[in-house]
């Protein structure tokens, strides 16, 4: 991502300047905006949908697609997947969406503060749109309410890692002064910060103590971006003994892990729980144990195949999806996850 490692001055005039430049080429001004062509009915099999995801390389995104296609298949459109991993290939994406005749597109943007660019430029292209996974950020710094929004029930997965974790420490009676907590955070994206405050307020309603709880804010949602911040971390407590990881995501969990095994922490010693499900599946089958307990499950169909036929419905037949979707995560561990993977359709 290019814009987020810029410092934060630099990102908001980079990100203005983003703005400018949609309208601009859109062919509008700020204060003289076209409005959309008017809507007309595609004719059948000719409905063209996009799918820009920012981190094409995560396993998430990569199922997200699948089940895309899967929508494209059963329903007879026509999907174009792009991958976008910062503001202007972003923009540049939507043009070519535009030139390739389609009608509308789903994103999980790189930088959610690209939301009013993004709007601006779908509604100058007469594309619709619906935005997946992270929601787009006003310049009030607030959600953009009225952009159509499918996402996770953030905060309730993220205190379901923090009830399992607790459940998890008790059960191996580890006591609290020997133990704390690791919570790999990314705060930039509402998402991500929903989830791991929920797991912290979760353990604190366990009573964990709160200054026990420590924070590993991740420069970028990789794994070598978590491994980088969870080292800084754990080379400041050599003191502490048992460790319960929590996180954003599988990725940000696992870097957590492999900086715990660089420390030479053993496995038995720590409890980590990620979130997808998806990203997690070669760690989960590795025969002998790691740190890694498991993870919340999100359902990529949903976010998939059910973000697909919205958008093909919302073409087709101008039905406008709900404006705020949200969906749930089960926990998978070593023990069940083959099952409920099958279940999902995530394996076969
Ligand atoms: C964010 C994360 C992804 C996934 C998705 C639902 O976009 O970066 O890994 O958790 O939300």
């Amino acid at each position: 991502m290019i814009l987020p490692s810029l410092p934060a001055s630099r990102r908001s005039v980079a990100l203005g300047l983003l703005a400018l430049l949609a309208l601009a080429s859109a062919g509008c001004g700020p204060k003289n905006e076209t409005a959309a062509p008017a809507a007309k009915a595609p004719a059948p099999g000719a409905i063209r949908i996009g799918f820009l995801v920012k981190q094409p390389e995560e396993p998430w995104f990569q199922l997200e697609w699948k089940f895309a296609d899967r929508a494209a298949k059963d329903l007879g459109f026509t999907l174009i997947k792009t991958g976008a991993a910062d503001g202007e290939k972003v923009l540049a994406a939507i043009d070519n969406l535009a030139a390739n005749g389609a009608q509308g597109f789903v994103i999980c943007t790189p930088d959610t503060r690209l939301g009013p660019a993004i709007v601006a430029k779908a509604k100058a292209a007469g594309l619709k749109l619906l935005a997946v996974d992270d929601r787009f950020v006003g310049p009030d710094g607030q959600p953009m309410a009225q952009v159509h929004y499918l996402g996770i029930s953030a905060r309730k997965i993220g205190e379901s890692v923090g009830q399992t974790l607790a459940a998890e420490m008790q059960r191996r009676g580890w006591p609290a002064a020997e133990t704390a907590v690791l919570a790999m955070t990314y705060d930039e994206l509402a998402t991500a910060k929903e989830r791991t405050d929920g797991a912290i307020d979760a353990l604190v309603a366990a009573g964990f103590p709160r200054d026990r709880i420590h924070k590993a804010p991740q420069r970028t949602t990789d794994i070598p971006g978590a491994l980088e911040a969870a080292t800084t971390l754990l080379t400041r407590r050599p003191d502490v003994k048992y460790w319960l990881v929590c996180g954003n995501n599988d990725n940000g969990v696992l870097g957590a892990v492999r900086a715990l095994e660089g420390r030479q922490i053993p496995a038995e010693n720590a409890v980590a729980i990620g979130i997808n499900g998806t990203d997690c599946i070669v760690e989960l089958e590795k025969a002998k144990p790691t740190s890694f307990h498991g993870s919340m499950l999100l359902s990529a169909r949903e976010h998939g195949y059910r973000t697909a036929e919205m958008m093909y419905r919302w073409i087709k037949d101008g039905v406008e999806p709900p404006l705020d979707t949200r969906t749930v995560g089960v926990l998978i561990t070593r023990e069940n996850f083959r099952q409920v993977l099958r279940e999902q359709g995530v394996r076969d």
